[in-house]
C-alpha cells in the first residue's frame, strides 16, 4: 500500500492505473494543445509525411509550386520540404527576389530574376525537387509557370498550406513583413479563394519508371515491326501511313507521344468537365494528392491508332478511379471498373491521345466476350496474340512495377499529342 501525494491510498495495481492514467492524461494534453494539432497538420502531405514518396521524389523531377496569401505559412512549409529533400532541392521565393505580393495588371520585369534562377533550377542535374514559394494568385502567372516546368519535364504539384489562419485576413495582416492592408490582403484572397482545376489527373511516372518504359516500348514496336507475321497482317497500318513503302517503322508511326508518360484518371478540362470539381473534392484524391503509387503494367499493346500499357489498379488505386471511366468512352457496355487504366506511349499521325484509352477497351471487350487471339509466340518477355484488324497484344509473362506520383496536369488545354506537332523545340518529344 502506498500514500499518494493526493491522499489516496493505492495497492500495486492502483498504482499502475494511476500511472497510466496520469501519463494518458498528459499525452491527450498534449495531443489537442492547438501548437502541437497546427504542427501536424500543416506538415500533413505525402511529400513530407510518405516514406515511398520522400524515397521517389528525392530521384525524380517534381515542381512543388506553394500557392496562398503572405503569412499563410508557405515558407514554412518550403523550409520543412528543403529539410526533407536537403541537397536535392531549392527553394525559390518571390520574397528573397523582392516581388512584393500585390494585384498587378501585367507580369512586369520583377520576375524576370525569379525566372532566370527556376529555369537554372530545372536544368540542374542535381536539383529533383524544386519549391516556387510565391502567392500565385495570379492566373496568368500561375499558367506560364505550368508551361515552363512541362517544358522542362518537371511533374507539377499545386499546394497551400494547411494553417488554420491561411485565409483570415485579420490574423494575416500582422503575419507578413510585407504590410499589406486589409484591402491589398482581400484583393488577393478573393482570386486566390477560386479553386484551380487541371487540365486532368492522373499518375505521373518518375524519370527512372519512364526510363524503364520506354526501353520496353522501343524494344516491343522495333521487334514486332520487324516479325513477318506482323508484316503479313500490316495493311490496317498501311493504310493510315501513306509513306510506307512496303514496311512499317512503328516506332516513327506512333511518333506522338506526351512529355510526361501517365496514367490520366479523370480528365477535368481545367474543370469544364463534368464531375470535376466533384472529383478533386473525394477524401481519396485529397489524401492521395502529391503521393508516390507503385502501379502494375500488365500487357502492351498496339492498333493502328494508338500504343499503350494497360496497367492494373490494386484496391487503393481503385478509389481514385472514377466511376464513370469506362462508360464515358464505351456507355452501352458494362466493362469493370478500372478497364480502361492505361499509359500512352504514341499516337499515330492526327490522332488524339484520349483515343488509347479507347482501343485499350476494344481488347477488354474481346476478352470478356471469350476471345483469346492468335498466339503469335514469344517476344520481350510477353506472349503475342493478334485479335483482327490491326489489334496486338503482348501479355508480359512478369507485372513490371513503375513508380507514379498521383497529381495534376495543369498545362494548355490542346491534346498533349496533338500540341506537339506545333510545339517549340522545348516541347517536342522526348522519348527514346
Ligand atoms: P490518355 O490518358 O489516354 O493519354 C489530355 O487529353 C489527357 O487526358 C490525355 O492524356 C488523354 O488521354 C486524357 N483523357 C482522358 N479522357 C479524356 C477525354 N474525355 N478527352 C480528352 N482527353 C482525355
Amino acid at each position: 500500500m502506498l500514500l499518494t501525494p493526493s491522499g489516496l491510498l493505492l495497492g500495486k495495481r492502483g498504482i499502475t492505473r494511476k500511472i497510466q492514467s496520469t501519463f494518458s492524461t498528459i499525452l491527450s494534453s498534449k495531443m489537442s494543445s492547438p501548437a502541437t494539432k497546427d504542427q501536424a497538420e500543416s506538415q500533413n502531405f505525402p511529400f513530407l509525411m510518405d516514406e515511398q514518396t520522400v524515397a521517389t521524389l528525392k530521384e525524380s523531377k517534381t515542381l512543388i509550386i506553394l500557392r496562398g496569401l503572405p503569412g499563410s505559412g508557405k515558407s514554412y512549409l518550403a523550409k520543412e520540404i528543403q529539410d526533407k529533400y536537403r541537397d536535392s532541392t531549392r527553394i525559390i521565393s518571390a520574397d528573397k527576389h523582392n516581388i512584393k505580393p500585390v494585384i498587378r495588371t501585367v507580369i512586369s520585369k520583377e520576375y524576370d530574376d525569379l525566372d532566370k534562377a527556376l529555369i537554372g533550377s530545372f536544368k540542374k542535374r542535381s536539383v529533383n525537387v524544386i519549391v516556387l514559394d510565391d502567392t500565385h494568385h495570379d492566373r496568368e502567372r500561375l499558367e506560364s509557370v505550368f508551361d515552363t516546368a512541362d517544358a522542362h519535364n518537371f511533374t507539377v504539384i499545386l499546394v497551400e498550406p494547411k494553417t488554420q489562419w491561411r485565409r483570415d485576413c485579420n490574423v494575416l495582416k500582422d503575419k507578413s513583413h510585407w504590410k499589406l492592408s486589409m484591402e491589398e490582403l482581400k484583393g488577393l484572397r478573393g482570386p486566390l479563394e477560386m479553386e484551380v482545376l487541371p487540365f486532368y489527373f492522373g499518375w505521373f511516372l518518375t524519370t527512372a519508371s519512364m526510363d524503364t518504359l520506354k526501353k520496353l516500348r522501343h524494344s516491343f514496336l522495333d521487334t514486332l515491326g520487324g516479325l513477318k507475321v506482323f508484316r503479313k497482317r500490316a495493311t490496317p497500318f498501311y493504310v493510315r501511313d501513306e509513306n510506307h513503302k512496303g514496311k512499317v517503322d512503328l516506332l516513327s508511326y506512333f511518333g506522338q507521344k506526351p512529355n510526361i508518360m501517365h496514367c490520366t484518371t479523370k480528365y477535368c478540362n481545367h474543370g469544364t468537365e463534368p464531375g470535376s470539381k466533384e472529383y478533386s473534392q473525394l477524401d481519396a484524391v485529397k489524401k492521395s494528392y502529391g503521393k508516390v503509387f507503385t502501379l502494375s503494367i500488365t500487357a502492351l499493346f498496339i492498333t493502328p491508332e494508338t500504343a499503350g500499357a494497360r496497367v492494373e489498379l490494386d484496391e487503393q488505386q481503385l478509389l481514385l478511379w472514377p466511376l464513370d471511366a469506362e462508360k464515358e468512352v464505351m456507355p452501352s457496355d458494362n466493362l469493370p471498373k478500372g478497364s480502361r487504366a492505361h499509359i500512352t506511349l504514341g499516337c499515330a499521325k492526327d490522332v488524339k491521345d484520349v483515343q488509347t484509352g479507347i482501343d485499350l477497351l476494344k481488347f477488354v471487350q474481346l476478352q470478356g466476350k471469350g476471345e483469346k487471339g492468335e498466339e503469335m509466340g514469344e517476344i520481350c518477355g510477353g506472349d503475342l496474340r493478334y485479335f483482327n484488324n490491326g489489334l496486338w497484344m503482348l501479355s508480359l509473362a512478369r507485372k513490371i512495377e513503375i513508380k507514379a506520383l498521383f497529381s495534376g496536369f495543369y498545362g494548355k488545354s490542346s491534346s498533349t499529342c496533338e500540341r506537339r506537332k506545333e510545339s517549340s523545340p522545348l516541347l517536342s518529344c522526348t522519348i527514346a
